[in-house]
């Protein structure tokens, strides 16, 4: 039986329409979950969006319209998008379902019944737009001298009934988790940045809300909603049948990877793994804090204006020269910037004059002068050690070094560029046809090797480039490596799958 997999994005506030760095998370997470069902892994792979509390309550009175109504609108743009740039989740999930409410007090309830949930009265400082509290020390000093979350956000006193987790209790147990698991934080920087703040001492954590009712309920306590990051992080539970004992649920928990921004790392790892050791689940393998995508090098916000529909960005580049640059050009965990120029000199070098030429000339070369069928005899000279290079693009994967994996994918690209260039056979055909029909043949070879090795970064292209081999959908995954293209196949008429971007004139 194939070994199970359970990756999940963080799923998104519905407040606007999607940005490109939702687009970001999303692709690199369909990436990794597309990569692992090419190894063969049974995978699961949830996303969605985050319909609770204050930033939403406000987002929504601001409009004139209820919370619901903008987490239902803006929700379809999220899901549309998932759609657009060819993400293969298995689930879309929306915290405003029934399930998810029932999960989220199951939760809660077997939180409560450990002993660790107590009423008490919170007073303290709120961020809305990062919806979390935050201890006086944590604070900086804005421009003009106000008060600011350390993620430079403005927070506000706040005074309020409210029901407390037993946070302060797990501080011990949580950096023996981090100890006794190394991986379970990563990239190292920001597993050392909670490790320290977990050391700093942790305060108990009020969970609950009685200002406005925007939430999940919590059981037995009227006028209690949940704060939005209980009931939220409980989203990767209720995405498999939890509190069900469901087939999904057996399979699947605990999660093996949750994919999520590197201004959340602390909720993943610091709460979520304390609510899970309250309630006795077993926790996910790996947080994983990817870095930010900066326009130009700036932050993107509305007032400086320079945020981006990804999907018209999409439509402007082609989905897998987008997915492509933003997989290969940032490093995975640190922060990237992007730039109309950027994309297009990485897809025109890398796509349309690196792959995209290699295939169009060994394919119309077939077309031309061996009646569309692959020549050649027997096994095609090996032009690539396909089983070298995917070696080398597991050991990337292995540490989620996506651009790597591209890289030394392209490696390939470049030497088979190198071979077909050096073996010329436009002109060995003149003197022996023999020997140009075995150069074509072991080109298509590489070009097939190639197209399935990228084939979980640019699937549609990748496919596109097998559709033109001839390769059968069960013969596209990282196993079929192994079965070289075979002389005689017959080819469809040959066609372009990466154009090359020209800029307008004016
Ligand atoms: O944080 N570049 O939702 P969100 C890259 N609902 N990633 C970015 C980014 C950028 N410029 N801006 C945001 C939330 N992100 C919560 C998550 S999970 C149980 C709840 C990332 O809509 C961000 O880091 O603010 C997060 O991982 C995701 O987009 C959703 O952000």
């Amino acid at each position: 039986m194939a070994e199970p997999f359970y990756i999940t994005t963080a799923i998104s506030y519905p407040n606007g329409r999607p940005h490109i760095g939702h687009a970001y998370e999303v692709i690199a997470t369909d990436a990794i979950a597309r990569f692992r069902r090419m190894e063969g892994r049974d995978v699961f792979f949830l996303t969605g969006t985050d319909e609770h509390g204050l930033k939403m309550d406000q987002a929504a009175r601001a409009r004139g319209i209820s919370p619901r109504e903008l987490a239902d609108e803006m929700s379809s743009y999220f899901r549309e998008m998932t759609g657009v740039l060819n993400i293969s989740n298995d689930r879309f999930i929306r915290t405003s379902e029934p399930a998810h409410y029932e999960a989220s007090q199951a939760l809660w309830r077997a939180m409560a019944a450990n002993g660790d949930i107590y009423p008490g009265r919170y007073e303290g400082w709120y961020s809305v737009r990062d919806e979390a509290f935050y201890d006086e020390k944590e604070l900086v000093a804005g421009e003009d001298g106000q008060k600011l979350s350390p993620q430079g956000t403005p927070v506000e006193w706040t005074v309020e009934e409210s029901w407390f987790f037993r946070l302060s209790a797990y501080a011990d147990r949580l950096l023996a988790h981090y100890e006794a698991n190394p991986d379970f934080i990563r990239p190292e920087g920001r597993r050392n940045e909670v490790v320290s703040f977990v050391k700093g001492g942790l305060s108990d954590l009020s969970i609950s809300r009685t200002s406005f009712d925007w939430g999940v309920p919590v059981p037995d306590a009227p006028g209690h909603v949940m704060y939005v990051w209980v009931d939220a992080l409980t989203n990767y539970l209720t995405g498999v049948g939890y509190p069900e004992d469901t087939e999904a649920y057996r399979k699947y928990w605990p999660a093996d990877l949750h994919i999520i921004g590197k201004d959340i790392v602390r909720f993943h790892a610091v709460y979520w793994p304390a609510f899970l050791m309250s309630a006795n689940l077993p926790l996910p393998s790996q947080v994983f804090g990817h870095g930010f995508l900066l326009n130009r090098g700036e932050k993107m916000s509305k007032s400086l204006g320079n945020v981006v529909d990804p999907m018209e960005m999409a439509r402007t580049y082609g989905v897998d020269q987008l997915r492509y640059f933003l997989l290969r050009e940032v490093s995975f965990g640190q922060d990237g910037s992007y730039s109309h120029d950027a994309i297009v000199t990485r897809s025109n070098a890398d796509l349309a004059n690196g792959l995209g030429n290699l295939a169009q000339r060994c394919l119309s070369m077939i077309a031309k002068n061996c009646g569309g069928v692959v020549p050649g005899e027997g096994a095609p000279a090996p032009v690539l050690d396909a089983a070298a290079l995917l070696a080398r693009v597991e050991e990337a994967m292995a540490g989620l070094a996506i651009h790597r994996a591209l890289e030394v994918i392209w490696e390939g690209v470049a030497e088979a560029n190198r071979y077909f260039a050096d073996s010329a056979p436009w002109a060995v055909r003149k003197t022996d046809p023999a020997a140009a029909d075995a150069i074509l043949h072991a080109t298509a070879e590489a070009i097939r090797v190639l197209a399935i090795l990228v084939r979980w970064a640019i699937p549609e292209s990748a496919d596109k480039l097998l559709d033109q081999l001839a390769q059968p959908a069960d013969a596209r995954d990282f196993a079929a490596l192994a079965a070289p293209i075979a002389p005689g196949t017959a080819l469809p008429a040959p066609q372009g799958v990466f154009p090359r971007w020209v800029e307008q004139e004016g």
